[in-house]
């Protein structure tokens, strides 16, 4: 089936996390100023569209994912102004800037909770969602994301609110029609000043079961809010209704970070009549199924290729002609890829990197890279709770270590330097100078001290390095319609090493084979295969198989009757 042609099917976007990205004022936080600077950066990457995670007013109880004012800036990331700056900046070389929509939930200081927890009759009491207590407890057994109890007893009237994040992040109540509109209002607000699209936070979420009933617990304590929580039917209803009033209005566009989502909601979500959205994270391939129970998601298990590659042939088979496909395995919630699916160490970091990538970039959809993702950048060992900031890991150490103490201190931590969100959030490496180049001052987290090595300025001046490489794996993209367009095709579906596809559309033939193993793996796929080779992370190649984490890609053009 002939695929619809967009501009953001054939895009490449960059997220950034403005707090890690680039200070420039030398109070240690990343702004948007810092942002601007790098631009050129960004162009010389050849990425089509940037990703800003939340620049909005906030208290940063969970950095800028808790929001007090959709229509200001955060003091610490600049003023309006500079956004302005930013956004033209950005669109003066070519490129497009899309906003992190966080609606689900807003910080317990935005004026709308303020007033809903005045009293039980404030006008704004139903954009919460606020429960009385049963036998003088939480309303449910509910888990919060971020450890404990999702209900918070509040002192004023009596009752709970709900927040499946953090107590700090009520959750909207979206059931009200009032804030449905006062949420479109402020997209609206914000397309009319020009940006190009949202992320949408959580968006699988929005919706509650109105009956609130008991999840099943696993360690007879919380319970599990998942059936009650993600990815039931009013979700679509509102998203139809949003994408009416907002985005079928503007040329942007949309990508809901669709949490616990399977391949069947998101042919609704992301359906090709464009009623909903563009596009979905979905997260089976980033989530371990491995549990051991004693702290909750908190495991040192890394996924192996035949569960990662099951999933992802999976999600491009059956989404083939009707629905668009968001790739990504690295983002600010996220462990380095290069440390949890490659190999980190000295000798392999580099190739594995770049292997990931081809794996990532020549599937079908739009790919998203997140920042430092292409430089290879890696996790970091946190030696004390002290040095984490993130309020998941903070909270979770509190339940897990401290109140249970059903984990060690250091196994926690060890967990936290295998999948632990501060891994993302070390800044950016820009050059191996004091501060990494990110920083005059003294970073609000610690660099990841590995910066001398790895960094965007010695990447750049070295033809061979990971970033050169991604800007290869873009340039494909941009110049080649079968990576955009061509069918999904799984190859080897079988083999314990390698990862491999091929891509067709008319007459061309595209064949991508990576090896996962740090160990040479047999491989005939090219033995005999004529074709031009696109791209390799190995200058040279060994008959019947791919070198240890060698990534290839051959393109055949067969002549078209
Ligand atoms: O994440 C929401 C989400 O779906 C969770 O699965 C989250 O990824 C997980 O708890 C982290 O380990 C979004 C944002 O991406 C995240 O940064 C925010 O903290 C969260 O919403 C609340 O806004
Ligand atoms: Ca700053």
């Amino acid at each position: 089936m002939e695929e619809r042609r967009a501009w953001w099917k054939e895009a490449v976007v960059y997220q950034i996390y403005p707090r890690s990205f680039a200070d420039s004022n030398g109070d240690g936080i990343g702004d948007l100023n810092g942002i601007t600077e790098h631009l050129p950066y960004l162009r010389t990457l050849g990425i089509d569209v940037i990703w800003l995670s939340p620049v909005y007013r906030s208290p940063n109880d969970d950095n800028g994912y808790d929001i007090s004012d959709y229509r200001e800036i955060m003091d610490e990331f600049g003023t309006m102004e500079d956004f302005d700056r930013l956004l033209a900046g950005a669109h003066e070389l070519g490129m497009r800037i899309i906003m992190d929509l966080v609606v689900n939930h807003t910080s317990d200081e935005h004026p709308w909770f303020v007033e809903s927890r005045k009293s039980a009759d404030s006008a704004f009491r139903d954009f919460y969602i606020w429960r009385e207590p049963a036998d003088g407890r939480a309303p449910n057994n509910w888990e919060s994301c971020f450890s404990g109890s999702a209900w918070e007893l509040d002192e004023a009237t009596g009752m709970y609110y709900l927040h499946c994040f953090s107590r700090k992040q009520p959750d909207l109540n979206w059931a009200n029609p009032e804030v449905r509109e006062a949420v479109y209002d402020m997209m609206e607000w914000w397309c009319r000043k020009g940006i190009d699209g949202f992320r949408m936070d959580a968006i699988s979420m929005i919706s509650k079961d109105p009956e609130y009933p008991d999840g099943i617990s696993a360690d007879g304590i919380y319970g599990d809010m998942t059936p009650y929580v993600y990815n039931r039917p009013e979700v679509h209803e509102y998203l139809r209704e949003m994408n009416r009033r907002v985005l079928s209005r503007y040329d942007i566009m949309t990508v809901g970070e669709a949490a616990r989502v399977k391949i069947d909601d998101a042919l609704r979500y992301a359906n090709s009549g464009g009623t909903e959205l563009d596009m979905v994270f979905q997260f089976e391939h980033v989530k371990s199924r491995v549990r051991d129970r004693r702290a909750g998601k908190w495991i040192t298990y890394a996924p192996t290729l035949p569960e990662v590659r099951e999933i992802l042939n999976r999600w491009q088979t059956e989404t083939e002609g009707k629905a668009w496909n968001a790739l990504f395995i690295d983002n600010h919630d996220l462990p380095r890829c290069v440390s949890r699916y490659g190999n980190d160490s000295e000798k392999w970091r580099a190739l594995s990197a770049k292997m990931l990538a081809t794996c990532i970039h020549m599937m079908k959809g739009t790919p998203y890279i997140y920042q430092g993702e292409e430089l290879g950048m890696t996790n970091r060992d946190w030696g004390s709770i002290d040095d984490c900031r993130d309020v998941e890991e903070i909270n979770a150490y509190r339940q897990y270590v401290e109140e249970r103490r059903s984990i060690s201190s250091a196994e926690m931590l060890k967990c936290f330097g295998e999948i632990g969100r501060d891994n993302a959030r070390t800044p950016m490496q820009w050059n191996a100078g004091p501060g990494a180049g990110f920083t005059e001052g003294t970073p609000w987290i610690g660099l990841n001290p590995n910066y001398t090595e790895i960094n965007a300025e010695r990447e750049m001046a070295d033809p061979d390095s990971v970033f050169h490489y991604y800007r290869r794996l873009i340039g494909l993209r941009h110049s080649l319609p079968v990576v955009v367009y061509g069918r999904f095709e799984a190859l080897l579906t079988d083999d314990p090493c390698v990862y491999a596809y091929r891509r067709i559309l008319d007459g061309s033939v595209m064949t991508v084979a990576c090896s996962w193993s740090e160990n040479p793996a047999a491989c005939t796929l090219f033995d005999g295969l004529e074709g031009r080779e696109l791209i390799s992370n190995y200058g040279s190649h060994l008959p019947g198989k791919l070198q240890p984490y060698e990534a290839r890609v051959i393109l055949e053009e067969i002549p078209q009757r």
